[in-house]
């Protein structure tokens, strides 16, 4: 693997699941891979558990890491070409990737969408040109329409608690102060999909995801309808993807709140997040709090998705 921003990067992902397992019975067996080998990790964006887990994975397997946060200590980065660069951003990405390029041989990108421009996201402006001016194998660490090291981490999660071969799992909408992105739930849906289980998506109107990451699931707009029978519910915010509100908030509505009440009408269903969640909006202290609620055992295996991936990478240098 030289290139990791979608489900599509992993090929089988019921083999890629092997593997992840295997790495986790045996997390230390791959010191040699990473030897003399460096990882430079790249946050336009805050993080708390892809900064920790992925240097955790690197370390695992022997590699060097590098962190470096955009905007806090490193010149602010111009990303349109053409500008006349007069205003406070005393680089341009141009120089700076390829610069990068020389100290490592791998790269993580965090770059969330800026809902500034739509096309600009979809498109993964940022970390396609970290594909192309780099010169290294380049990953994920949450770009504009995905978070697959998430997605990746929440499939192993699901594979180690499901009770029958196709579960339901239930994506829910719920709400937020701030307009979040749609790379979690867009990817989460892709991998669901793809893993084979029965995906469910439920959310206010307004809400609809880009079919391209949806596709093979059903919307239901109810969320009680939504929720029986339902093994795994796994709640996120996004702001509207469809125009013309892309990156808007449309609803504030804490009838969505995923409570006790609401897991009633599940078969007993896990609760999941990826972390970070804001209590009670998001989710109650009781259901976050429940023995049902997966959202530590997703974050520890972050490091084992993370590892998979990197291990996948050093073995095709
Ligand atoms: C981010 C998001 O929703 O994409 C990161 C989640 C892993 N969340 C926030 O910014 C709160
Ligand atoms: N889930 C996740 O990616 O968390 P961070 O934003 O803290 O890295």
């Amino acid at each position: 693997m030289r290139y990791f921003t979608s489900v599509k990067d992993i090929g089988n992902l019921n083999d890629a699941l092997k593997e992840a397992l295997e790495v986790k019975a045996n997390k230390f067996a791959y010191q040699d891979l990473g030897k003399n080998r460096t990882l430079l990790m790249i946050f336009f964006n805050s993080s708390l558990r892809t900064r920790l887990s992925t240097q955790k994975a690197a370390m695992n397997l022997g590699m060097n890491v590098m962190v470096l946060d955009v905007n806090q200590g490193a010149w602010k980065l111009e990303t349109e070409r053409g500008v006349i660069m007069d205003g406070d951003k005393p680089e341009h990405l141009l120089e700076a990737i390829p610069v990068m390029g020389c100290y490592c041989d791998v790269i993580g990108v965090r770059a969330f969408a800026t809902f500034e421009n739509k096309e600009d996201d979809y498109s993964e402006k940022i970390i396609n040109q970290f594909i192309k001016y780099s010169g290294r194998p380049v990953f994920s660490m949450e770009a504009a329409t995905g978070h697959p090291l998430q997605a990746f981490a929440d499939m192993i999660t699901i594979e180690e608690n499901k009770k029958k071969p196709r579960p339901k799992v239930v994506l829910t909408w719920a709400p937020h102060p701030r307009a979040l992105p749609q790379a979690v739930p867009n990817s989460f849906a892709q991998w669901a999909v793809a893993a084979g289980y029965e995906v469910v998506i439920t959310h206010p109107e307004g809400y609809e995801l880009s079919k391209e990451f949806t596709e093979g699931a059903t919307i239901e707009y109810d969320q009680n309808k939504a929720f029986e029978g339902a093994d795994f519910i796994y709640a996120k915010n996004w702001a509207a993807y469809e125009d013309p509100n892309y990156g808007k908030i449309l609803s504030a509505d804490r009838s969505w709140t995923v409570n006790e009440e609401k897991m009633g009408l599940t078969a007993n269903a896990y609760f999941m997040h990826c972390l970070p969640v804001r209590r009670n909006m998001i989710v109650t202290d009781e259901v976050i709090e429940s023995e049902k609620s997966l959202v530590i055992e997703e974050a520890a295996n972050r490091e084992i998705s993370a590892e998979t991936v990197l291990k996948r990478i050093l073995e095709n240098l």
